[in-house]
């Protein structure tokens, strides 16, 4: 891997070194040593909402107008084609290939596997991206379970994707997208319903403490994405501030994570050969013991 390959931005060294985050834990170590020191700059935007609400069309256009503001965006859209119920709505899914030609950097990352660990290669995929030069980097998610919670918690803006389409966007948004979003986009504003769902979504959430945007976008009409645009250029230099504190906050979390993982991977190792877990493992297979105790026993005399 050519370090200053990465630094001058060229799309095959960025790709192949998102791959090593993903796939290759030792070399993934040697390559954060690298780049850590000039990591941690950019304005991470977080993009999420229910599938098929317009997000990919959305980023296509947002990445050209971001553009003409002088910013340089990428993308990265963690890619929910594995998700149980992907497949059935996603025929129509968008894939984002306009602003490619413009020099945006995009690609799909990994969805699989333990939400620990996705998280991990993110945050890392878009460390690659800062090196890179990147600034602002767009995090594609579809808002399913956790996921949009986890999105903010990365994200230093949060915005939540609406369309009047998915006739559950009303439950979505009691459900408790209310919390998270700095912007709130009621997009496909070309569509029936789209000024009745505006109105419901300035009645639920606008009057919260963050006091967030609110807009209708239509990418097939093109409006509304240069205003939206504008609002992230605004905020990407508003919340520089309070990126600091937010990023303190994460690094300790980051930190623990890893000490977390690093210890249950060593001591599964050890309990694969440890002489007590066999022991106890043959008592309550046996019934002469409960797992409670014998988990006890055992974990008691290893932390020792
Ligand atoms: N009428 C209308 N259709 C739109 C608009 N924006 C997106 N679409 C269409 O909505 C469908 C889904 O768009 P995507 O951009 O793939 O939506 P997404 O939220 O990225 O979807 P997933 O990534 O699959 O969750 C596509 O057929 C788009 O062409 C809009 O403003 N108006
Ligand atoms: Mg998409």
């Amino acid at each position: 891997m050519n370090i200053s390959d990465l630094k001058k931005g060229r799309r095959g060294t960025i790709a192949k070194a998102i791959s090593i985050i993903e796939n290759d834990p030792t070399e993934a170590k040697k390559l954060i040593k690298k780049i850590y020191k000039e990591t941690g700059n950019a304005s991470i935007i977080g993009i999420t909402g229910p599938a098929g609400a317009g997000k990919s069309s959305l980023i296509n256009k947002t990445t050209v107008e971001l553009k003409k503001l002088n910013t340089k965006p990428a993308v990265l859209a963690i890619d929910p084609t594995s998700h149980v119920t992907g497949g059935a709505i996603l025929g129509d899914r968008v894939r984002m290939t306009e602003s490619t030609d413009s020099g945006t950097y995009i690609r799909s990352v990994a969805s699989r596997g333990a939400v620990g660990a996705i998280s991990r290669s993110l945050r890392n995929s878009i460390r690659i991206l800062e090196y890179a030069g990147f600034n602002p980097i767009i995090i594609e998610s579809v808002g399913a379970g956790q996921t949009e919670v986890e999105i903010s918690n990365i994200a230093d803006i949060t915005v939540v994707v609406f369309n009047p389409n998915t006739g559950d966007s009303i439950q979505t948004i009691k459900a408790g997208l209310t919390e998270i979003g700095d912007i709130y986009l009621i997009n496909k504003s070309d569509l029936d319903g789209a000024n009745q769902l505006y109105d419901a979504v300035r009645e639920y959430i606008g009057v919260s403490a963050k006091n967030p945007v609110i807009l209708k976008t239509s990418v097939k009409k093109n409006s509304g994405i240069s205003e939206f645009a504008k609002h992230l250029k605004e905020m990407m230099l508003k919340k520089k501030e309070n990126k600091k504190e937010k990023d303190m906050a994460r690094l300790e979390i980051e930190l623990k994570d890893i000490i977390l993982n690093n210890i249950r991977e060593k001591m599964n190792t050890m309990l694969d050969s440890d002489k007590l877990f066999s022991k106890y493992l043959k008592k309550i297979q046996s019934k002469e013991m409960d797992p409670f105790e014998a988990a006890d026993k055992v974990a008691r005399s290893l932390t020792k």
